[in-house]
């Protein structure tokens, strides 16, 4: 069910509880403020979430009031990602969605990264 993503922030949402430890995921990578974990349900070869560790329910907060060193760290996590996977030889996406017609389902902000095969002009 896709969120608003002006919905004050819910901290029992799954990637919070992933964040708080409560819940396992299969980590790529982790930063000061961003963790990278293997989406659970993969929609290319490689299928990562980058999210930050902050409360953030969508890009449209994190950009309005994340701190500069929060949205340093976040992009150049990606950035990481992609090269950590090889995802970076070949191309690959990067995506957020985000609120209810963006099609977020998650209310924690989290950036898809998607490669490993040719992508067609859109996925999900
Ligand atoms: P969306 O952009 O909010 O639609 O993406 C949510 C993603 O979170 C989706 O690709 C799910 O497969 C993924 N996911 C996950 O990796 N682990 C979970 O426990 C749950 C969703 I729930």
């Amino acid at each position: 069910m896709p969120i608003d993503a002006k919905q004050p922030y819910d901290g029992q949402n799954i990637f919070a509880r992933i964040l708080r430890g409560e819940l396992p995921a299969k980590t790529v990578m982790e930063s000061e403020h961003s963790l990278a974990f293997h989406d659970i349900q993969p929609l290319a070869p490689i299928h990562v979430l980058v999210i930050p560790k902050g409360e953030y329910v969508s890009w449209d907060d994190f950009t309005a009031s994340a701190s500069e060193a929060e949205i340093c760290d976040f992009v150049r996590t990606i950035g990481e990602v992609a090269r950590m996977t090889g995802a970076d030889t070949q191309g690959y996406r990067i995506l957020s969605n985000v609120g209810k017609r963006g099609g977020q389902e998650v209310p924690h902000l989290h950036v898809h990264v998607f490669g490993g095969q040719p992508l067609g002009p859109m996925l999900q």
